[in-house]
């Protein structure tokens, strides 16, 4: 058993005796363990230990967490949803939402706790199920209840955990940075991809500089990637919403795009075979058809207009950052090999390309499928 995550994990008011812990290495930033406890019964625990040189604050962040999770769960209550749940914080034996470890090199690192949602399972991709259209359907219809569970928190009580988190504007700058410090040579390798990707950028910061002005400020997830979502492992059914770090005031399009760009992509991330990597319609139109059943009576004429357009947007920053982290030698995203975030830059550059062929067509479902859902 791991010894140092044992010492740790005897600070959380967990239940019973540790008898397993597991890495989970799903996420890009944080550090997680999924910990077995037994008594009378079996129980699960997650613990992670959150990375600060991403989340700077991260007593800001766990603060976020418990409003926005106990608003949750106090909407869940109000409608007698017993099925949906969110994440329970778990604190430690002094009643903190972390507890903070001293390592030997004398780094402060920061552990927090939650329950774990047993029974639930957590897709990279739909690509390869059976049922993926359902599924779609499923996620696109979890970011859309969680956007409506918070439709009455106000955002002003939010900090944020990361600035400029969706600032397109200057996750574009960033990458010019990137390109002028030359901390590698590998701006080299992408010269035509780089001057399409400046091309881009005007269209691609509509919704930044309409934030707050035209398109309303909301409270967002922010990180609405296809596995933060617990689905139930027999029904599908999403039911939980999970790594709410960057849930921050925000646009509901930041959420909608981020979550088609990675839902209905027929790939994982760093795929790397071309002909694989593609925007797949139908699980497009299932995704919004979820979605826009749960958000249509609350978005705006303008948040309407956008929502097509996001799924571009949003995957031309995911690519933006990789990139950027690619000529910045590799410091922000987990990596499992030299040339990783070179595999995620070219493919979400090729989704991106794909997706602007696809988009009138989105926007006309999105207008047909509005009408349908609306009601007065
Ligand atoms: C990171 O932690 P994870 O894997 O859910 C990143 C997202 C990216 C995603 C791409 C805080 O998410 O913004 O879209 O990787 N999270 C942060 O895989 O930067
Ligand atoms: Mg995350």
């Amino acid at each position: 058993m791991n010894e140092k995550i044992k010492k740790i994990a005897e600070k959380f008011e967990f239940q019973g005796t540790l008898t397993n812990i597991e890495e989970n290495n799903q996420g890009n930033i944080n550090k997680s363990y999924i910990l077995t406890y037994k008594d009378k019964e079996e129980r699960k625990y997650l613990l992670q230990k959150i990375n600060s040189n991403v989340f700077t604050e991260p007593y800001l962040v766990m603060k976020n967490i418990e409003l926005v999770t106990n608003h949750i769960k106090k909407n869940l209550k109000k409608t007698h949803d017993n099925i949906h749940k969110t994440l329970n914080i778990i604190k430690t034996k002094s009643g903190e939402n972390l507890y903070t470890y001293t390592n030997h090199e004398g780094e402060k690192e920061y552990y927090r706790a939650f329950d774990y949602i047993d029974n639930c399972i957590s897709y990279d991709s739909f690509k390869d199920s059976k049922n993926s259209k359902e599924l779609a359907y499923q996620a696109g219809k979890s970011f859309g209840l969680f956007q409506k569970l918070l439709i009455d928190f106000p955002s002003n009580l939010l900090g944020e955990t990361i600035k400029d988190f969706h600032n397109t504007k200057k996750r574009f700058n960033d990458l010019l940075l990137s390109i002028e410090n030359k901390v590698t040579n590998r701006a080299y390798e992408f010269p035509k991809e780089i001057i399409d990707l400046i091309s881009k950028v005007k269209e691609c910061s509509v919704i930044v500089e309409s934030l707050g002005k035209t398109i309303p400020l909301r409270v967002t997830h922010n990180d609405t990637k296809l596995n933060n979502i617990l689905m139930d492992e027999e029904t599908g059914v999403g039911i939980a919403i999970i790594d709410l770090d960057t849930v921050m005031p925000g646009s509901s399009l930041f959420d909608l795009g981020d979550g088609i760009r990675s839902a209905c992509s027929n790939s994982f991330e760093d795929e790397t075979d071309k002909s694989k990597i593609f925007l797949d319609l139908d699980l497009t139109e299932a995704y919004l058809q979820g979605y826009l059943e749960e958000m249509a009576n609350f978005l705006t004429i303008d948040e309407i207009n956008y929502l097509g357009v996001s799924i571009k947007i949003l995957t031309y920053e995911l690519a933006l950052r990789f990139l950027t982290d690619y000529l910045n030698g590799d410091t922000y995203f987990k990596i499992k090999y030299e040339s990783h975030n070179r595999d995620r830059f070219l493919n979400q550059y090729i989704l991106l390309q794909d997706i602007e062929t696809k988009l009138e067509d989105i926007n006309e479902f999105i207008l047909k499928t509005i009408k349908k859902v609306q009601t007065n």
